[in-house]
């Protein structure tokens, strides 16, 4: 039986402050439906896919950030993602600002099969960027401010056929983020991201070596782990904050197979057959041949590097 999942990568374009939930939706449904004219099987939209990414606005009164986070999902503002899913027998994952019941903020990713059952949840666990206002920086970026770190580890899934597993925007330059899902033999990664042009804290850094960045850790999470990796950007002009776009997906061999071409909405597609990651899982990433955990300690047990005294 094929194990090929045709992956649609939905990237945004950019989302205003003023664009309602309905508005944003609108588009993500015009995707989603572009995506099972071309017979896919699954559509990934990016990080904070139904809002601008808010983190950038400072305000002292956290609960007053409320109103960018969804309590519910489905809700009413996107029901109709779930509602055409299930009618065009298509799968998604959407990455939302989530308040739960007991009143927790997580940054969180959700994957939803082709009968529009949520089959599972991330919360992103690696959050840049810093708690309080920082005059220093060109513009802020507040998600250790307003999202808490998820609770729920690198949890992977089976469903279409295959081992799935989620990640979020800063968790890709993480080694240890792909690593924790190699090791329970995940064959696709589907993450989102909302990443500045520039960066705030070093104005001369280029915007190409910032996108050799994102490729690179992507590209390596995949050929090291021996999976597919889907990324997708929003992309374009925030309320003047440029993010970039780079939606792409890749192959087990670290390869880029895919790769949008515009800032703006766009659906990039690729047939990832997801036996190709048995020849190096086999191989040279036979992590049980080749794995030695007794030299690996310190990645569990310390957060800072110490290096050795003068
Ligand atoms: N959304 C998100 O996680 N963005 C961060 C920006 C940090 S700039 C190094 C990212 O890692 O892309």
């Amino acid at each position: 039986m094929s194990r090929t999942v045709r992956v649609a990568v939905a990237q945004s374009g950019p989302i205003q402050k003023t664009d309602s939930r309905e508005h944003v939706v609108a588009r993500l449904l015009e995707m989603m439906k572009q995506a099972a004219a071309g017979k896919c099987n699954i559509v990934l939209f990016t990080e904070l896919a139904l809002t601008t990414f808010f983190p950038r606005y400072y305000e002292e009164d956290r609960g007053k950030m409320d109103d960018w986070f969804e309590s519910g999902m489905p809700n009413s503002a996107t029901r109709p993602l779930f509602d055409t899913a299930r009618e065009l027998g298509i799968g998604f994952s959407l990455v939302f600002a989530e308040l739960t019941a007991d009143q927790h903020h997580y940054n969180t990713q959700i994957l939803v099969d082709t009968q529009a059952n949520i089959v599972g949840r991330y919360r992103k666990v690696h959050l840049p960027g810093h708690a309080e206002y920082e005059p220093e920086r060109a513009w802020q970026h507040l998600e250790k401010r307003y999202f808490e770190p998820g609770n729920l580890g690198f949890p992977v899934w089976r469903t279409m056929g295959g081992v799935m597993g989620m990640c979020i925007c800063n968790d890709r330059r993480w080694p240890e983020t792909f690593r924790v899902m190699g090791l329970q033999g995940v064959e696709l990664v589907m993450l989102g991201y909302n990443t500045p042009t520039l960066n705030s804290m070093k104005p001369e850094e280029t915007a190409a070596t910032r996108m050799h960045h994102n490729h690179l850790c992507m590209q390596a999470g995949a050929y090291q782990n021996a999976c597919w990796v889907a990324g997708c950007a929003k992309a374009g002009d925030e309320d003047g904050h440029d993010l970039m776009a780079g939606s792409c997906i890749i192959n087990p061999d670290g390869e880029i197979v895919a790769l949008a071409q515009s800032n703006e909405d766009e659906v990039i597609v690729h047939d990832c057959d997801l036996d190709e990651c048995a020849f190096l899982k086999k191989t040279t990433f036979d992590f049980d041949a080749h794995r030695r955990i007794e030299h690996y300690g310190l990645i569990s047990s310390q957060t800072g590097a110490v290096p050795p005294p003068e």
